[in-house]
């Protein structure tokens, strides 16, 4: 009979030592581990610790900042500056980035939403942590010019999903998709989930968006949601309204999530740095689609845009191929070369 416990835990640290021979990003992953344990204590918390409600300011989408979102951001920044292998990090909540002390400088420069979804965080709905991971360009003493690059120079991205189980998922550009579900009974996240893939044959169809919003689509987006309605096998509605949590029931069990441009929201609502690129490099390499939709006269790829400023906006169009096909389809229908 196998013992409970494993004198063999595949921790993450271990995964990433595995994989590169790169130790600052062993120390970096573990730095970013860190800081997502001391967020979750945090989100399970709250409510005893009297963390709930607003912080009194207003954060760079304009959102009205939780108390946790101020929590959260400081333990990601903190750990992130004293791990020594950062040099500029770019916050959600940060107008500015925040170049980090030449004491603790190194090469990395990180991207993060530190509590994406956190309107949700005071009914206890899941929320995550979202960051992606650049390199600086060869001679840079670190600037936001090392982060305003497209996708094809991000060199990891992750999530971590704060739900009935914290799990965190990982990749390095052109790697498997990997999950790590937190163990409290040794405060690790233990490899679970080995190359994650959206279903082979779609899997469940399942459309994930806010209709609130469907007036303000164009006539291709609001044609593959009704489809998505109407079709002969028809589709389930899922919409949490933390991307985090959309996006990995999206991988897993298959399906779409759509936050279009419309026409209030030209450029669409999610930012392209820290939400955009690192589920788009995830997304791409589960075996599934990252699009824009229509966005500046064409449909692109995400990992495609540059963002021109560190809070840039994106559309985004993702999910398995058999459902992202269906968006596509009705591009086309409307001469749209996709
Ligand atoms: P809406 C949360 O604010 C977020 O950035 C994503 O996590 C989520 O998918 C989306 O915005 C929800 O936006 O407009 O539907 O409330």
């Amino acid at each position: 009979m196998s013992s409970k416990f494993d004198s063999n835990a595949a921790t993450l640290s271990r995964f990433v030592m595995s994989q590169t021979n790169d130790h600052d990003l062993v120390i970096l992953l573990n730095a970013l581990a860190i800081s997502c344990k001391l967020i979750t204590s945090a989100v399970q918390r709250a409510g005893v610790a009297k963390l709930y409600g607003l912080a009194g300011e207003v954060n760079s989408t304009g959102d009205d900042q939780k108390k946790l979102d101020v929590l959260s951001n400081d333990m990601m920044i903190n750990a992130l500056i004293h791990s020594g292998v950062c040099s500029i990090l770019v916050s959600e909540e940060n107008e500015e980035p925040i170049v980090v002390p030449p004491a603790y400088s190194g090469k990395f420069c990180v991207a993060f939403d530190p509590l994406d979804g956190s309107s949700n965080i005071d009914c206890n709905v899941s929320v995550g942590t979202i960051f992606s991971v650049y390199e600086r360009k060869p001679g840079s003493h670190g600037s936001v010019d090392d982060l305003l690059r497209s996708g094809a120079h991000c060199i990891c991205a992750g999530y971590v999903v704060y739900s009935s189980a914290v799990e965190l998922v990982f990749t390095f550009r052109g790697g498997d998709v990997h999950g790590f579900c937190l163990d409290s009974t040794i405060g690790e996240f233990v490899h679970t989930r080995e190359k994650m893939m959206f279903p082979a044959d779609g899997g469940k169809r399942i459309y994930s968006c806010n209709e609130g919003n469907a007036v303000h689509w164009d006539a291709p987006i609001q044609e593959a949601v009704e489809y998505f309605k109407t079709a002969e096998q028809p589709y389930t509605a899922r919409y949490v309204g933390s991307m985090v949590a959309d996006i990995h029931r999206t991988i897993l069990y298959g399906g779409i999530y759509l936050y279009p441009a419309d026409a209030k929201a030209k450029k669409g609502k999610l930012r392209l740095l820290y939400e955009g690129i690192p589920m788009a490099m995830i997304i791409e390499q589960a075996g599934g689609i990252a699009s824009t939709g229509m966005f500046e006269g064409k449909i692109q790829r995400v990992l495609d845009l540059t963002p021109n400023e560190i809070h840039a906006k994106c559309p985004i169009i993702m999910g398995g191929k058999r459902d992202v096909q269906v968006v596509y389809d009705q591009y086309a229908k409307h001469g749209v070369n996709v």
